[in-house]
């Protein structure tokens, strides 16, 4: 019985000894405050893969593939003068979500390193939420404006029954947004207030954002620099034909514009972007606006201005479906000067359904880009980007051929 029980307590012993060993080596591999530092100083590719086990956390990281040296790196912050320039958005308190992927992109491409601000605008009150979650990934300054009613609603020489019956018919058309009431409004409002709101009056440059975009390239540059130091007031990324159902009479329009402001066209213009036969009809082609970096003192002048107050009492914008992007684009191709437009080829960009992704891989090598040439819509041919490149007399990019239709 007493050897039994000697016995027992040998076991006893030799269990909690081992359970007491097993503690002190799982305890010692913890991480401690002393992580293995990496050869490669941060910026450096690391590890692809977690490290599988706590052996393996304290080996030294494996070497990068692709190892990028901290001179190619842009910095955190780029130094230098600012702008006075400002990202600016319309949008619903609905489209939050989507709109905070294009910030995203945004920011992780371009504005990290220059911390612009951020106006966003709304026919309704932004609520608690827009607002929190937007101001916590713009890097500059964030401001919420309301659109006044003036803005966004009928004017008085509108007749809305007529109104009303044209949405019925472009709905029986299927013609896309054909029967919104509110896609006009906003249509209108880009064409000819957004930049009078007192928010962007502080502002001479704007670059707009609208939800659910992508930028798929680093811009390691101050783009409003760029326009100012070269002179540009408008600029693009994509550029495609219009849905002609949706601007029947427009064209009209800026033809009764040319005849009464002939002052305001300018010479060397664009007319051949617009009009294949020297102005008599439209051909269509316009600058997609969902992108666009502009000067606001263009678009405050008289002479758009004058361009705006015709069209919108002509009513097109709700007898038919006028959108922002071939009115910014007449008025560009008409008002300016070829040489104050600019096609902004290295920013790489997306919004339904169509890609601008620069042509030519060892660009979108050292530009860190995530698009496919393939994808590029440039040189298809609904895109009116080859036209653009025509009449500035430009030289098309080597290897364009392989991504025409
Ligand atoms: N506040 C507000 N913003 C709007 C309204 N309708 C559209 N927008 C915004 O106006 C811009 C253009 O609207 P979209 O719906 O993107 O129009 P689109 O680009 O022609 O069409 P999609 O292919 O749907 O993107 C976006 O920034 C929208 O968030 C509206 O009724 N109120
Ligand atoms: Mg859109």
């Amino acid at each position: 019985m007493a050897g039994q029980q000697r016995y027992l307590r040998y076991i006893v012993f030799a269990l909690v000894c081992l359970v007491l060993l097993l503690f002190i080596s799982s305890s010692s591999s913890v991480p401690s405050a002393q992580w293995p530092t990496s050869k490669f100083k941060t910026g450096g590719a690391k590890p692809s893969q977690p490290a599988t086990s706590n052996q393996d956390a304290l080996k030294p990281a494996s070497p990068p593939t692709t190892p990028n040296p901290d001179s190619k790196l842009p910095p955190a912050t780029a130094s230098g003068e600012r702008m006075n320039a400002t990202f600016v958005t319309l949008a619903r308190n609905e489209d939050l979500w989507e709109i905070l992927k294009s910030i995203r992109s945004v920011e992780d491409r371009f504005n990290r390193k220059f911390n612009y601000d951020w106006v966003f605008l709304n026919d309704k009150e932004f609520n608690d939420e827009f607002k929190k979650m937007t101001s916590a990934i713009v890097s500059g300054k964030t401001k919420y404006g309301l659109i006044p009613t003036e803005h966004w609603s009928y004017p008085d020489f509108i007749d809305q029954k007529r109104a009303a019956a044209v949405r019925q018919e472009m709905k029986e058309k299927q013609i896309i947004y054909g029967d919104s009431e509110s896609y006009r409004h906003m249509c209108r409002y880009e064409s000819g207030f957004f930049f009078r709101h007192p928010l962007l009056l502080d502002y001479e440059w704007y670059w707009r954002v609208e939800p659910s975009v992508k930028f798929f390239c680093d811009i390691n540059y101050d783009t409003f620099k760029f326009m100012a130091e070269n002179k540009k007031k408008y600029s693009f990324t994509l550029s495609l034909h219009e849905y002609e159902a949706t601007i029947p009479t427009l064209w009209d329009s800026v033809k009764n514009f040319t005849k009464m402001y002939p002052q305001h066209i300018v010479e060397g213009n664009s007319l051949k972007f617009i009009s294949d036969d020297e102005g008599k009809t439209y051909n269509n082609c316009h600058f997609w606006s969902n992108f666009e970096i502009g000067n606001l003192n263009w678009l405050r002048s008289q002479a758009y201005l004058d361009f705006f107050e015709l069209l919108d009492q002509a009513g097109g914008f709700f007898y038919e479906r006028w959108g922002d992007a071939p009115v910014h684009s007449i008025a560009a191709a008409l008002m300016l000067k070829k040489e104050e437009l600019h096609f902004f080829n290295d920013i790489a960009y997306y919004h339904v359904p169509f890609t601008h992704c620069p042509t030519g891989e060892k660009f979108r090598i050292d530009h860190k880009c995530t698009c496919q040439s393939t994808d590029n819509f440039d040189w298809k041919g609904y895109s009116c980007t080859s036209k653009f490149y025509e009449i500035n007399g430009l030289p098309r990019p080597e290897g364009y051929e392989n991504e025409q239709d």
